[in-house]
């Protein structure tokens, strides 16, 4: 590792062995499955390369970048490739809210066939230990190079109620995404942690004091305070992180024309009860 500085919504932080490390590929455990759930259970993630099939992962990508104006692209670049021009075009609906392409695409036909094939269920069921049952709010993220926008760390049972019951989220790539293009980053074994613990060692380091989900957007510094350090990965369209609700996770700004679209997908039993916040389609203003 270089003297690369990476940051996260503004804030620097130095890629070095003292803060990242690459994520464990878990691909090989598909073939032993008790395997896998040691794994997934001892480290509340799972990263699985070429879990979908990487066409229709582009497929997915060229539907939704079809979807805006083609000032976006960059000149002689396609949809698929979805990178970016350097200008938004004008007129552009805010992220995410009625008639922006992101909120059409979750509710788009082929990105719900997409997000239910049969082996992302079979995956859950192997996890939880019993057939398992989707939320309908699978919200799309996309980040533009040089915005300095990223998430911010968290953990997923803050944001979903479940009573301390299991769910699964899934966190799927929509094309390549390098380090530098703002790939997901799991604090490791951070599930060991107690939240309020954490929240004293950072004190109130946030951006956003008017939220108290998020823990910080300083991942420097919570890496310093925990001793821990960022997983990471150079993922690829195709690769599918699985993560649990207690794992720490944010993602970094992308500084790469190759724009960082991804959706994040919830599974749990079928028998649990769900969330009513998440049981309509995602759209950007819905604040949950
Ligand atoms: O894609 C991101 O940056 C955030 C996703 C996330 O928080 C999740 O999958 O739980």
């Amino acid at each position: 590792m270089g003297e690369i500085f990476l940051s996260s919504n503004g804030l620097s932080i130095p890629f070095t062995e003292q803060y990242f490390c690459p994520l464990k590929d878990c691909t090989h455990l598909l073939n032993h499955p008790s395997a896998l759930i040691d794994f997934y259970q001892n480290h509340h993630y799972l990263y699985l390369k070429n879990f979908l099939n990487r066409e229709d992962v582009l497929d997915i990508r060229e539907r939704y970048f079809q979807k805006f104006d083609t000032l976006l692209l960059k000149a002689g670049t396609t949809p698929r490739d979805g990178i970016f021009s350097g200008y938004i075009p004008p007129n552009l609906p805010r992220f995410g809210t009625r008639s922006h392409p992101a909120y059409e695409m979750v509710r788009d036909g082929e990105f719900h066939n997409f997000v239910t094939q049969p082996k992302l269920f079979e995956l859950a069921k192997l996890l939880l230990g019993k057939p398992s049952k989707q939320l309908q709010r699978r919200p799309l993220r996309h980040f533009i190079k040089n915005t300095k926008t990223a998430s911010r760390a968290h953990i997923d049972a803050i944001y979903i109620a479940s009573e301390g019951r299991p769910f699964l989220s899934y966190w799927i790539t929509l094309g390549d995404c390098p380090l530098d293009a703002g790939g997901l980053i799991y604090l490791e074994d951070s599930h060991q942690e107690n939240l309020e613990h954490l929240r004293q060692l950072i004190g109130q380091r946030s951006d956003r004091h008017w939220d108290t989900r998020p823990l910080t957007h300083d991942l420097k510094l919570l890496a310093e305070k925990t001793g821990r350090r960022w997983l990471w990965n150079n993922y690829q369209a195709g690769d599918l992180v699985v993560h649990s609700p207690y794992i720490v996770h944010a993602s970094l700004d992308s500084s790469n024309d190759l724009m960082r679209v991804s959706t994040d997908i919830r599974f749990l039993p079928e028998d649990d009860p769900i969330d009513w916040r998440w049981s309509n389609d995602w759209s950007a203003d819905d604040t949950y």
